[in-house]
């Protein structure tokens, strides 16, 4: 029985303005893991610079908070078994010419500057970004009738 896990998953603007937020949606769901909490929003500048804080050296942050900025995009909370490894390696790559052709990036982006999604790298930051992006009564816990077919007995 695995560690059951909450992670954020973002559609950022350019999966948004590419009309792929469904099939990005559709394939966590496929896989198996539960949506928690969803929203679309378009971010302020404060709160991206918090997201993305850990970059706030990096010569692209600028372009990184304007681009995040730029439009709406949409957060999502996914709960499962690993759910933080699993969403990462569905995101694949940060470049998206080293991302394994059937994930996300791999199947749909070419530019690391637009590579459609973000996702929490470890348990610290899952935490972390959940309360940035939800309020907690925003995420919610619930059973699905397919639970018994994809989760492990006691999960
Ligand atoms: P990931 O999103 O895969 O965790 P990070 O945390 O290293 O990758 O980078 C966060 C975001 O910063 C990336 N998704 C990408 O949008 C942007 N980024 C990272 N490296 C670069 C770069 N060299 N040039 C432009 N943008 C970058």
């Amino acid at each position: 029985m695995a560690e059951l896990q909450r992670t954020l998953l973002l559609v950022k603007p350019d999966g948004v303005q590419r009309q792929l937020v469904g099939r990005v949606l559709a394939r966590f769901e496929e896989r198996g893991l539960k949506l928690v909490g969803l929203k679309l929003v378009h971010v302020d500048r404060a709160l991206a610079e918090e997201h993305y804080a850990v970059h706030r050296d990096k010569p692209f942050f600028r372009g990184l908070v304007d681009f995040i900025t730029s439009g709406p995009l949409v957060a999502a909370a996914l709960e499962g078994p690993n759910a933080i490894a699993i969403v990462r390696a569905m995101n694949g790559a940060t470049r998206p010419h080293e991302a394994a052709p059937g994930s996300i990036r791999g199947d749909f982006a070419v530019e690391t500057a637009q590579n459609l999604v973000h996702a929490s790298d470890s348990p610290e930051t899952a935490t972390a970004e959940l309360a940035l992006w939800f309020r907690p009564e925003e995420l919610l816990s619930y059973q699905r009738e397919i639970d018994r077919w994809v989760l492990a007995p006691g999960d």
